[in-house]
């Protein structure tokens, strides 16, 4: 079969592109398929425009398209901490430290696991239903989701007549888009009908509107109070339309527009006030007057504003003539290097569908879901989840889709201030492994995961790492308050512990995990993860404050009790230890490797200033294993690349784009589905960007002393050509051309001035710019964080790795100048 694109498409894009170089493979970035989606929501293709989302299900006859909008959650605003947690807390910590986690455990399970309500779910709008008879039958099939144009396309033929279908969530117009053609006039004809599980009702207004209105759920005992409205209007050309009490029926239309409007009452997390039905009607009567034409064009130039900032060309095969299913069943034993940037390039596709200024963060499934009650609520995970999502944010070139995140970082650090002086009785603010739209800060689940006060710190690192990439001390002093006020949390709530004196956090855990000599309880003081967020956090912090001259009194205390944190130790079995004491197990292969958070993404470990903690994190890497859940293989992406070993990394990309449930083992069973969302299983979206932000550090780092370029190339990684990609500092990427695993052409802008300090896999061409290193970093934006501390059981064999050979060049940068190196 055939993949087909309508020539209008095909031809405005290319006028479009005219101006702006593309490669090769820009032009192939598509996903394809040679059969409809029939009930397989993981087989539907995405669009979304940050706040509105649809999966589309190409099938012929019955074409679904199930709809979302960000802010329909259940439940209304609402607060979950546990006001016993105080009084129990001392003794708490005196059965940690004595030893007695059963009874630490059980206290903490009844005074500050959550009473009651476990967070809420992000629910779905509805279904749009249009079945058109006599199209069981078709020939020359195809559907696509083109990444240069973010257009759903359907194609097929009936008795002759060819079909088209278009679909898309517009940002300009905030509005889904569907257009229905036919090469012969007449041909359109269907039913449209629209429904959802929510409490609900459908109107049906003249012969061409239908009007979903609902409420979302209640949950947990909090009563569902997001009221939405979802208006959908057809605009035929050519054919009559008249509606019934629950359809619109189009019959013989030469083509049809549908237009899609949806709003909530939602306001913020504290306030559902706004009128759902006035802000729909508001939507629908902006968007229905302008014509097909004139929406494309403009949900295409808006669209391509971010896209086109970045392109990767890793060469091309004919696999890339294969439907994009069979290209993922055949990838982990074939030879397909398209499909990785075709890939990476659907994981930026997905940040800018499902995360815009001024709406939410990407949720667990990013704005998709079809259920009343998704996997783990669809929420906000934030002991990983949350945050890989945002993990390409800066590198692939895409910060303005990181603001849903500063924002929900800004709205927890003042629900969370009340609930870290209720709970502990500090100040600053708190959160813990889970929130939701109404911002909850409180524990979630079983005291065995929710036993987390951590969020607030691993959340905070975005906003510091946003302003390392851009130097924009506007912005700083806009988020300076809540990173501030995640620091100002442990300083209260850090304790001394008993042997060493060390300051730990307690109670807490590395999450999900618990050691083997007291499995089921997770609860402990000090766990690696908690130190190396804590030092993430006060180093950022104390970065912060000197960048805005701010805070000096605090920026002592926090650098006193940074030093007295516990160092990171390594273990009996050489392994970078996940706890405070000695207790790893070295067949562990739980899906959370959280002592490697000091690897990636934070960097307290590296080849250069950390060799024993470097080889010692390897070993736990290697001792955790390759293949497990989805997010899990995409976080190992990251990792090897930060451990310099492109082929490892390149291993777990394969093992990740494996199709779902071919994987098998403990901890298993992640990949791909057959539309390239990731499975746990079941779909969740993190997968998807962490190994979108895998691939970027496979390429370029900048996080230790050096903007390293081609740290970690597979040697089946040959040849290729990047562009687009940001480097802390404010440095971008212009073009990075490699040949034979050699840089051969590097083109770097500089945004900020400042030394460049350039580390490379072999040696460039020197000029009056470009000198051999000498002397200290001067660059603050990747220089590392105040080395952290190490300390090696006697019982350890540690052993130290041979680095590849890297040249280091400094080149002094000028604000706006580009600079052009060859290989020498
Ligand atoms: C964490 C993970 C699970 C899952 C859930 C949403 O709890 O441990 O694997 O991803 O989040």
């Amino acid at each position: 079969m055939q993949r087909k694109t309508t020539k209008s498409i095909a031809v405005y894009v290319i006028s479009l592109l005219a101006s702006v170089p593309v490669f090769s493979q820009q032009r192939d970035l598509k996903l394809w398929y040679d059969h409809p989606s029939g009930k397989v929501w993981e087989a539907a293709l995405p669009v979304g425009n940050g706040r509105l989302a649809a999966m589309v299900y190409g099938n012929p006859e019955a074409e679904l398209i199930r709809l979302n909008e960000n802010t329909v959650w259940s439940g209304s605003p609402n607060r979950n901490e546990n006001p016993h947690a105080l009084a129990a807390l001392p003794e708490i910590r005196q059965l940690i430290f004595a030893g007695k986690t059963k009874e630490a455990n059980q206290l903490a399970a009844k005074n500050i696991q959550s009473e009651k309500i476990n967070g809420m779910c992000y629910q779905p709008v509805g279904d749009l239903q249009l079945t058109f008879p006599g199209h069981e039958q078709y020939t020359g099939y195809s559907r696509e989701l083109d990444l240069q144009t973010a257009v759903a396309n359907t194609v097929y033929r009936v008795n002759g007549v060819k079909y088209t279908r278009q679909v898309f969530a517009s940002i300009p117009d905030q509005a889904i888009i569907i257009r229905l053609s036919a090469d012969k006039p007449g041909s359109i004809t269907f039913a449209a009908s629209v429904k959802s599980p929510q409490k609900s009702t459908v109107a049906v207004n003249g012969n061409n509107e239908l009007v979903l209105s609902g409420i979302s759920g209640d949950k947990d005992g909090v009563p569902g109070k997001v009221k939405f409205q979802s208006q959908i209007r057809f605009k035929t050309e050519g054919g009559t339309a008249a509606g019934s009490s629950d359809a619109i029926q189009i019959t013989g239309a030469n083509a049809v527009t549908v237009y899609v409007s949806i709003a909530t009452n939602f306001v913020n997390y504290a306030d559902i006030s706004a009128d759902e039905a006035k802000r729909t009607t508001a939507y629908m009567n902006k968007v229905w007057p302008k014509n097909y034409t004139a929406l494309l064009k403009d949900h295409i130039t808006a669209y391509q504003h971010f896209f086109n900032r970045v392109q990767l060309d890793l060469g091309s095969t004919d696999s890339i003539k294969n439907p994009t299913d069979i290209r993922v069943r055949d990838f982990a034993h074939g030879n397909d290097p398209q499909l990785v940037a075709l890939y990476f390039q659907f994981g930026r596709y997905l940040l800018i569908a499902a995360s815009q200024p001024g709406g939410q963060p990407a949720n667990l499934q990013g704005i998709w879901n079809p259920l009343m009650n998704p996997p783990w609520g669809s929420k906000y995970t934030i002991n990983i989840n949350t945050e890989m999502n945002y993990w390409p944010a800066e590198e692939a070139n895409l910060t303005e889709m990181h603001e849903p995140l500063v924002q929900m970082v800004k709205d927890l650090s003042v629900t969370g201030r009340e609930t870290a002086k209720t709970m502990y009785g500090a100040g600053g603010w708190v959160t813990h492994h889970n929130t939701d739209l109404w911002r909850i800060t409180g524990p979630v689940d079983p005291i065995y995961y929710g036993m987390w006060p951590m969020g607030g710190a691993w959340l905070s690192r975005h906003l510091w790492e946003k302003y390392a990439f851009s130097g924009d001390k506007k912005y700083l002093q806009t988020v300076y308050p809540a990173l501030k006020g995640a620091a100002e949390f442990y300083l209260d709530f850090l304790v001394e512990e008993p042997e060493h004196k060390w300051l730990v956090v307690a109670p807490s855990m590395s999450p999900e995990n618990s050691p083997k000599a007291h499995p089921g309880e997770s609860i402990t003081a000090g766990a690696t993860m908690d130190n190396q967020l804590v030092f993430d956090l006060f180093s950022n912090t104390i970065h912060a404050a000197e960048a805005l001259n701010t805070d000096k009194e605090l920026v002592a205390k926090m650098k006193a009790a940074r030093k007295r944190l516990p160092p990171m130790q390594v273990g009996q079995y050489g392994q970078l230890q996940e706890w405070l004491q000695d207790l790893d197990n070295p067949n562990d292969k739980h899906r959370h490797v959280s002592h490697l958070f000091g690897l990636y993404p934070a960097n307290q470990i590296s080849p250069y200033r950390t060799p024993q903690l470097f080889a010692a994190a390897r070993t736990s890497l290697i001792q955790r294993g390759d293949v497990s859940t989805g997010w899990s293989m995409g976080w190992k992406v990251n990792l090897w690349a930060r451990l310099l070993d492109g082929n490892h990394a390149w291993k777990l990309i394969k093992d990740q784009l494996t199709p779902a449930g071919v994987n098998k083992g403990e901890n298993s069973g992640g990949g791909t589905y057959p539309n390239l969302f990731d499975a746990h299983p079941p779909f969740q979206i993190d997968g998807n960007f962490g190994c979108t932000a895998g691939i970027c550090e496979m390429l370029l780092q900048s996080q230790d002393g050096a903007v390293h370029l081609l740290p970690a190339l597979p040697d089946d990684w040959k040849n290729g050509r990047v562009s687009g990609l940001r480097a802390r500092g404010g440095f971008e990427i212009k073009e990075m051309i490699w040949e034979n695993g050699q840089l051969s052409k590097i083109t770097i802008v500089s945004t900020l001035g400042g030394n460049l300090r350039l580390r490379v896999p072999n040696a460039l061409k020197e000029n009056g710019q470009l000198k051999a290193v000498s002397g200290d970093q001067l660059n603050v934006f990747f220089q590392p964080d105040e080395t952290a501390k190490a300390e090696i059981s006697p019982k350890a064999n540690v052993e130290i790795d041979t680095l590849k050979e890297t040249m280091q060049y400094d080149l002094s940068t000028k604000v706006g100048q580009v600079y052009t190196f060859t290989k020498k």
